[in-house]
């Protein structure tokens, strides 16, 4: 069951640092059980992933992905779902992949079970995901933040790729999506020096699309967000992010073709039917999502 507004469980859930707990979920797309996440449908179309290893400060580690995958997964097969938020606590988005786990792996162990490979999960899910980030986003938590489609932070946000304090590399898209993001000279000298980067530069620099005063105010803004996009046609929502994802693979020629093959095709769709129609009789769409 999606909540509604004035139900809304989240408003005090996510900068809880409880303990470790079991959730169960009631909404079809989420069913299961998560150790490391909380998982939730605080408004309508809109799904929730809330990161819970408080005590490593979110780090990440392949459990943690086996869940996450699979909520992200279950939200983008829902039809109930048209948008999803992904946030960690206030203290950690995530402070990057789990150092203590990682620290003994040999060359063979990361390259022969391609290490980290379905960490990046993330980037083939179809619906949007909103990052709302706050407290440390550092290496693998900075990678999988800039993995969503839109960036939110609050002042508070940290952003960093310290991995080479710890002798490696930024290991999952953090020197490809960091440069284009803030440019190569920025990028260049965070990855050199692991120097980190506020929330308020995050958002001078284009890293995230808004900042926000507080925690709370990020979390919610994200939501608001999510909600909104989930309020109009499914189909449209999905196209129109294939193609800005377009942008960032094709050279722009390319990516304008690519862009007015896809508007056209729009015009097979009903919703395209409904929306015009709607706004020639001054009516609210009703939106079937074919
Ligand atoms: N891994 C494991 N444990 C961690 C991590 C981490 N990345 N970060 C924090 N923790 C643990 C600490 O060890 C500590 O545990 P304990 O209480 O048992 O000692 C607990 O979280 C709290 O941390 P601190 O006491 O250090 O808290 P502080 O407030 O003093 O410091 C910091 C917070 C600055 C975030 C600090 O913890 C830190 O520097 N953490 C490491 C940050 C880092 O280097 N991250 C990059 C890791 S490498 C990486 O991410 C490679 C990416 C691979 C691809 C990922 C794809 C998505």
């Amino acid at each position: 069951m999606l909540c509604s507004r004035a139900t809304r469980p989240f408003a005090s859930a996510f900068v809880r640092t409880a303990p470790l707990r079991v959730v169960r979920h009631s909404s079809a797309a989420s069913e299961g059980a998560y150790e490391h996440l909380k998982v939730t449908t605080p408004r309508p179309g809109v799904g929730l992933i809330t990161f819970n290893r408080p005590k490593a400060l979110n780090a990440l580690f392949t459990p943690l992905f086996h869940e996450l995958n699979a909520a992200l997964r279950a939200f983008d097969s829902s039809p109930e779902i048209g948008a999803m938020v992904l946030t960690g606590s206030e203290r950690a988005f995530a402070a990057g992949a789990d150092i203590k786990e990682m620290k003994d792996k040999t060359f063979a162990d990361a390259y022969g079970a391609d290490f980290i490979e379905m960490w990046s999960d993330l980037m083939h899910i179809k619906k949007p995901v909103i990052s709302a980030v706050n407290g440390y986003a550092l290496g693998g938590g900075c990678e999988l933040a800039m993995m969503a489609d839109i960036m939110y932070c609050s002042v508070g946000a940290t952003f960093g790729q310290p991995e080479i304090k710890l002798g490696v590399i930024p290991g999952a898209g953090g020197s490809q999506r960091l440069t284009r993001a803030i440019g190569k000279s920025k990028a260049m000298e965070m990855i050199l020096t692991g120097n980190n980067l506020s929330g308020k530069e995050a958002g001078e620099r284009g890293l995230v699309a808004k900042v926000f005063d507080s925690a709370q105010e990020c979390v919610d803004g994200a939501l608001d967000t999510a909600e909104k996009i989930a309020s109009y046609s499914k189909i449209a929502v999905k196209a129109a992010k294939e193609v800005v994802n377009k942008s960032q693979d094709l050279g722009v020629r390319e990516g304008i073709e690519f862009e007015r093959r896809v508007f056209h095709g729009l015009f097979g769709s009903k919703d395209q039917k409904i929306g015009m129609t709607a706004f020639a009789e001054k009516k609210k769409p009703q939106w079937t999502h074919e």
